[in-house]
């Protein structure tokens, strides 16, 4: 796939369309001329610079696989293939364009009434206005269902109270998708920055998803027109159908940040010499880069795979939850041992594995835990649900 030689030792790029290898090259280059140099700096720093968006919106990746509205409505397989080069440069910017194209645009597109389609997803497609998802709280990340956040109907109005945790892009939001639970039942929001009672901070002094901001948002009686509620969003459905969405790019974006963890880890063993020969040369160094480079092919023969099926509209949830869970901790264990590749050289931000690794500590945890997926596995294998 997007394993240029050697590492693509199944040839996996010759299961491509010339417009999905197009486009995963384009992004490939965006990612090279516009991150690379500076990803170590903004990681280190604790940011991410939100003049980046429009950049990505003229790019075409923000809500790529969706249809109309300034959006290019490419294959799953494409959107895939971007997310992967995307956190080959760093998880913290795939997850920025994750929220934003399946999370907050994919729950407007899917939920939203006509106006409300009209007035955000152009801008968020170009990058303008950035969006935001809230589903995960303080006391329930996990168990959404559990929810404490609760908007009542008051008149024609509806009265917000509570509070989201961990939400990317949270602070910088122009438009928060908030979930809440309703006398009716589960239901969508859409809070714009500046409504009474909103206010947003952002989470600081992270190990990991650095180059990426992470925020906690507040409602306190936040009045919000009926105009605001997602018509179409009913019951946990909704919001976990969206998490489906964003899931599926993490399949394959995991590969990506593996990719380059691999690609990184060989190219150092084969100039880093000790003992008069490269390192790359000891049968050690090479047992473990094979090893990778075979893990590294089935994650991305996987992602292939499971693209294929969205896009032939047949893919199930739990097959999301196989690609997620075996990619993610795939590449957390490929990113850990490129570092001991690196040798004391890996500990800096000179080199990406060890960012990498400490970013996929937290792709291992949120759209859903490796715990939950497991479980998520185990019921579609004995039909008992294991939650609860
Ligand atoms: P359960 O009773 O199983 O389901 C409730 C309703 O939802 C439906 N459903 C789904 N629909 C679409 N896609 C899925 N994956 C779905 N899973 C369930 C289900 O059919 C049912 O529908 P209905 O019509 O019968 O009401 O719900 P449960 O409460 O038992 O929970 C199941 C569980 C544990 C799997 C679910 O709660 C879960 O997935 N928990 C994990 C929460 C999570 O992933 N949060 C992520 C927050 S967003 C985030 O992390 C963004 S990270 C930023 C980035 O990507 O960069
Ligand atoms: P908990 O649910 O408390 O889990 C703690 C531990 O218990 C985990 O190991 C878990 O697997 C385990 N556990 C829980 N239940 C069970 C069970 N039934 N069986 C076995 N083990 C179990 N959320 C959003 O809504 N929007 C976002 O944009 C967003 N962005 C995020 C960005 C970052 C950087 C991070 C770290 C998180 C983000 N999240 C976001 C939140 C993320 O989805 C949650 O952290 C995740 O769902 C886990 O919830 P929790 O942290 O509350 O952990």
């Amino acid at each position: 796939m997007t394993l240029t030689d050697p590492l693509d030792l199944l040839d996996i790029d010759s299961l491509l369309s010339d417009e999905e290898r197009q486009i995963r090259e384009t992004v490939a280059r965006f990612v090279s001329e516009h991150v690379r140099p500076h990803v170590a700096d903004w990681f280190e720093a604790g940011t991410f610079p939100r003049e980046l968006a429009p950049e990505l919106g003229k790019l075409g990746v923000l809500g790529m696989h969706l249809d109309g509205y300034g959006c290019a409505g490419t294959s799953a397989v494409a959107y895939g293939l971007a997310c992967l080069e995307l956190e080959a440069g760093d998880s913290g910017l795939r997850s920025f364009v994750s929220v934003q194209g399946s999370l907050a645009m994919f729950s407007i597109w899917r939920y939203g009434s006509e106006e409300q389609k009209q007035e955000w997803l152009p801008r968020m497609a170009a990058g303008e206005a950035i969006g935001c998802f809230g589903l995960t709280e303080p006391d329930f990340g996990s168990d959404p269902a559990n929810m404490r956040t609760r908007a009542v109907r008051d008149g024609d109005d509806w009265i917000l109270n509570g509070s989201k945790m961990w939400i990317t892009n949270g602070s910088i939001a122009d438009v928060a998708t908030v979930w809440a639970r309703t006398e009716e039942g589960f239901r969508g929001f859409l809070v714009p920055k500046g409504t009474p009672g909103f206010t947003s901070r952002t989470i600081k002094k992270k190990l990991s998803l650095r180059a990426s901001i992470t925020g906690e948002l507040s409602f306190d009686d936040v009045r919000l027109p009926d105009s605001a509620r997602l018509p179409g969003a009913q019951g946990l459905g909704a919001p976990l159908s969206c998490l489906g969405e964003a899931r599926f790019g993490i399949v394959f974006g995991a590969a990506g940040a593996a990719l380059d963890c691999v690609r990184t880890a060989v190219d150092y063993a084969r100039t880093r010499v000790q003992f008069g020969k490269p390192i790359a040369a000891f049968q050690l160094t090479q047992g473990k880069l094979a090893d990778m480079a075979v893990d590294l092919n089935t994650s991305a023969l996987l992602a292939l795979h499971l693209g294929r099926l969205k896009d032939a509209g047949t893919i199930k949830p739990h097959q999301i939850s196989v690609g997620k869970l075996n990619n993610v901790r795939t590449a957390l264990a490929i990113a850990r041992e490129c570092r001991t590749i690196l040798g004391g050289s890996g500990i800096t931000l000179e080199y990406s594995p060890l960012r990498h690794a400490n970013n996929l500590e937290s792709v291992l945890t949120y759209e859903g835990t490796s715990e939950i997926h497991t479980l998520v596995i185990g019921q579609a294998l004995t039909g008992h649900a294991a939650f609860k």
